[in-house]
């Protein structure tokens, strides 16, 4: 639109008789009309005369058409005997159809969700998690409703493409009723040492810093990481999951991070390997900033406290989650910030340097209080998610 080139993607269906008139609509739009065409190549493809086409069409079209192979997910054509092996092909696209999200992404068709930010296993049609993520997606169309652990504020666009049946036009009802709050248990008798070492910090000047448990940092991003939190000057309590070490000894946690690390932060540290109550860790005044791997549950209590976020994702759904996080006004995401990205290390230095900038700046630790503010009117009554989940019950009432 306007100044930029449109990009047009063509997804031809199997035969000859729409493969020709997709390849000359490509080579228009390329040619007199300046628009960027992605023409996907859906495999296998039934004939070879089709394939002859592709590879022609690509080697002659002009370098505005691009070839986007569309591997169709796995499908057992015996379901069909004896019917015409085009219609058997519709079939399978019809089916494949939620692979074209990612697809899509892949092609720089959408600003939404680079293709980076989609789960890794999303990328293999035949992995495990992409036929159930697949299997599931079809399923949830037939779904009365779908609640969604956030909240209309926080992700408008999200929420109105689902509501609009951008994403899937027969999408049923979404219910926003998040973000769903801790549960209100009785504090512990004996607060954890973890809570009275907080207790005697200043406001605001703790960097937490945990990246969940399912999955150990290599040694090396873990000795820069220590790097950047001893250089930044900060105060930091740091919750270490790692295979490597599983209990709280710190003679071997030394090893872990480089001799002499844990005694030259002494007193403006604590590292524990240890489960901690993060929910109490994230309401406490103490706490300014919050390096998470994004896990959803985290990002939502760092909502509902207002706790600004370094996100720093690792795997699955935690790139999209930190994008939201930059997006939503809770904190701050570097993209090369990923243990899944193949850019390498993140170096100590870079670490100091962004939490410095981050904890030094006042709007970052306003927007995040606005974000809490939001999850406050929110989730109070006659709130966007409480009323969402009035509806909710309303419905299962009639
Ligand atoms: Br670790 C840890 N204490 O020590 P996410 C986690 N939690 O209370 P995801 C603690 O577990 P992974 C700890 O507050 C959150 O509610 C945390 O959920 C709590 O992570 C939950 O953030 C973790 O969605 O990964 O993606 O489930 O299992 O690695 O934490």
């Amino acid at each position: 639109t306007g100044a930029t080139r449109p990009h047009v993607v063509l997804l031809p269906s199997a035969g000859m008789g729409h493969l020709v008139p997709f390849g000359r609509l490509a080579v228009a739009l390329s040619g007199a009309h300046g628009c960027d065409v992605s023409v996907a190549a859906v495999l296998p493809t039934v004939s070879s005369a089709e394939s002859n086409h592709l590879d022609a069409l690509f080697a002659a079209a002009s370098p505005g058409v691009r070839r986007l192979d569309f591997p169709l997910a796995p499908f057992d054509e015996s379901e069909f005997p004896n019917a015409d092996p085009f219609f058997v092909r519709f079939e399978a696209m019809r089916r494949s159809a939620p692979l074209l999200g990612p697809l899509l992404a892949g092609a720089g068709a959408s600003a939404l969700v680079p293709k980076s930010s989609v789960p890794q296993a999303l990328h293999d049609p035949k992995h495990l998690f992409t036929q159930q993520f697949v299997a599931n997606g079809r399923g949830l169309v037939h779904a009365d409703g779908v609640l969604v652990n956030t909240f209309d504020a926080f992700e408008p666009e999200a929420i109105t493409a689902l509501r609009e049946g951008k994403v899937e036009p027969n999408f049923p009802p979404v219910f926003a009723v998040g973000p769903l709050l801790p549960e209100k248990f009785p504090p512990a008798k004996e607060p954890a040492g973890y809570m009275r070492w907080l207790d005697a910090q200043p406001a605001r000047s703790v960097v937490y810093v945990s990246f969940g448990s399912r999955k150990a940092i290599s040694p090396d991003q873990l000795q820069e990481l220590a790097a950047g939190l001893e250089a930044s000057g900060y105060r930091f309590l740091w919750v270490v999951k790692t295979t490597v070490v599983d209990r709280d000894d710190a003679a071997e946690l030394g090893v872990l991070f480089g001799h002499g690390f844990l005694e030259r932060v002494e007193g403006r540290a604590l590292v524990t390997k240890g489960w901690v109550e993060q929910e109490e860790i994230l309401q406490h005044g103490s706490v300014g900033l919050f390096i998470s791997h994004c896990g959803w549950n985290s990002v939502t209590e760092a909502t509902a406290f207002g706790v600004p976020v370094l996100a720093w994702p690792r795997f699955g759904d935690q790139r999209v989650n930190a994008a939201v996080v930059a997006r939503g006004g809770l904190g701050a995401w570097e993209e090369r910030w990923s243990w899944d990205g193949e850019e390498g290390l993140v170096s100590g230095e870079e670490v100091a340097g962004k939490i410095k900038a981050v904890m030094a700046d006042e709007t970052v630790a306003k927007k995040a209080a606005g974000v809490r503010d939001a999850v406050a009117e929110a989730t109070a009554n006659g709130g966007t998610s409480y009323r969402s989940l009035a509806e909710f019950v309303g419905r299962c009432r009639d």
